[in-house]
């Protein structure tokens, strides 16, 4: 099925060219993030790109996330990465590095042992939307939902503590990488792993564009502890165990999509929407009231990461469940100067990953400043469900010519657009035609 989008249009030359990397990243499954970098598939950008795929094919959307799904751990987890044996030389931590075929509970496919982002059961709720009828010819949401249950309930029983909140174990699975909220917590990490590290990744971008080798080091060390605990979160000594505000928001939302997938299967959507909000009473515990947002929590010594980054306004994609007052302290922070600063002359094209007002934010380095075009593309779900659609839809012209000008990048400068990181990003590609297929006509 395809969307109809204007002709000669800058935002329908945008869509074009995104359709076209789409095709060119398509391995007949799936969607890498970008062939050189990132040759496997990725646990939430297959969920991104399957929510820019179903305005091209429904089909295609729902193969995309059958194919992720179908990497599932017999313990509910949704890996991180689902290798591609054979691109094992051109990404590091390789399948190789990992060998999941020895740990219990892995799939039949080789992937990592680590999970990313919860955005799975909401990009399966919008796939399913886009073409109902499809989704039920191909049995589409019979054969997601229970497996997203069980990826649900993994996030509950094995990463969940008493404050109710989801941790992740890596900067890895909080999908911001070298976010400043991680600076703290792996300061106590050390730097050198057993295995000699090597780094495809500089091959395709500049090395002050990516995490330092230092951080590397920091995330092989994690990983190889991981794995040689056979990835038992039960492990004690792990030292790196931080409740995320992207991870749990994004939680949320996708119980409250579990809830709308039950009610079409004939099951009760009940239970999912109140354990939205009790996640959305359980996120009070990331809530910074100085700087207005959510923050990190670090489990082993109990303190808050006090630093605004775009993650901690993602509860605004869960309004009706926020505490009184949340939303509107919220969208303070978030249309204020440490992100899309609405007021201002020279307010940016698109929200910072990292408060623009902070004296280390560095618009060129990865999840440490620059803008990236998921999380602008949650930041806009989060206004529109607070009705300012008129507001949203103001960005979408300016990110699609940007993504086009710069060959849809990785991530770019928020105020010049200048593009970072790898181009013919497959998020970048998928959220801009999304973006613009719904300014059109959201169906
Ligand atoms: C980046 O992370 C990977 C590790 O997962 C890496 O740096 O090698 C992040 O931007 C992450 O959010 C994303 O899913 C991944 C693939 O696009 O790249």
């Amino acid at each position: 099925m395809s969307t109809a989008l204007a002709p000669a249009s800058a935002t329908s030359e945008a869509a074009r060219a995104a359709a076209g990397i789409l095709q060119d990243n398509w391995g007949g499954a799936y969607t890498v993030p970008a062939t050189g970098l990132y040759p496997h598939q990725w646990s939430w950008d297959s969920a991104f790109i399957a929510v820019g795929l179903r305005h091209l094919s429904a089909r295609r959307a729902q193969v995309e996330l059958d194919s992720l799904l179908s990497g599932q751990w017999s313990d509910g987890r949704l890996p991180q990465i689902v290798y591609d044996t054979r691109r094992d030389d051109d990404y590091a931590p390789s399948a190789t590095f990992w060998r999941s075929a020895d740990l219990p509970g892995s799939p039949a496919v080789p992937t990592t042992g680590l999970v990313q982002p919860p955005v799975h059961a909401w990009a399966a709720w919008l796939v399913h939307s886009q073409d109902p009828d499809e989704s039920a010819r191909r049995r589409f949401l019979e054969r997601a939902y229970p497996r997203l249950v069980a990826w649900h309930r993994y996030l509950e029983d094995r990463r969940a503590s008493d404050d109710g909140l989801v941790a992740v174990v890596h900067p890895w699975e909080s999908g911001t990488d070298n976010s400043p909220l991680w600076d703290e917590v792996l300061a106590g990490v050390p730097d050198e792993p057993r295995a000699a590290m090597h780094r495809p990744d500089l091959k395709h971008a500049s090395e002050g564009e990516r995490p330092s080798g230092k951080e590397y080091g920091k995330y092989f060390w994690l990983a190889e502890r991981y794995r040689d605990h056979a990835c038992d979160d039960a492990d004690p000594g792990h030292p790196f165990v931080v409740d995320d505000p992207t991870t749990n928001a994004l939680w949320a939302r996708s119980e409250l999509a579990l809830g709308d997938i039950a009610e079409v299967l004939g099951l009760d959507g009940a239970p999912h929407r109140s354990r939205a909000a009790r996640i959305a009473e359980a996120l009070e515990g990331l809530w910074d009231p100085d700087l207005e947002i959510y923050v990190a929590l670090d489990r082993r010594s109990g303190d808050q990461v006090r630093k605004a980054t775009v993650g901690g306004l993602l509860p605004l994609l869960a309004p009706g469940i926020l505490p009184p007052g949340r939303s509107d302290a919220l969208l303070r922070t978030a249309l204020g100067p440490r992100f899309l600063d609405v007021a201002s002359t020279s307010r940016p094209l698109m929200a910072p990953s990292y408060d623009a007002t902070a004296p280390d934010m560095d618009p060129e380095l990865y999840w440490r400043g620059p803008a990236w075009f998921n999380m602008m593309w949650l930041l806009l779900e989060g206004l529109r469900a607070h009705g300012l659609d008129d507001l949203a839809d103001r960005y979408v012209e300016p990110m699609a010519r940007v993504a086009s000008r710069e060959g849809f990048p990785e991530y770019v400068d928020p105020w010049t657009g200048a593009g970072h990181g790898t181009r013919a990003f497959s998020w970048t590609a998928a959220l801009v035609l999304d973006l613009v297929a719904g300014r059109e006509g959201r169906p």
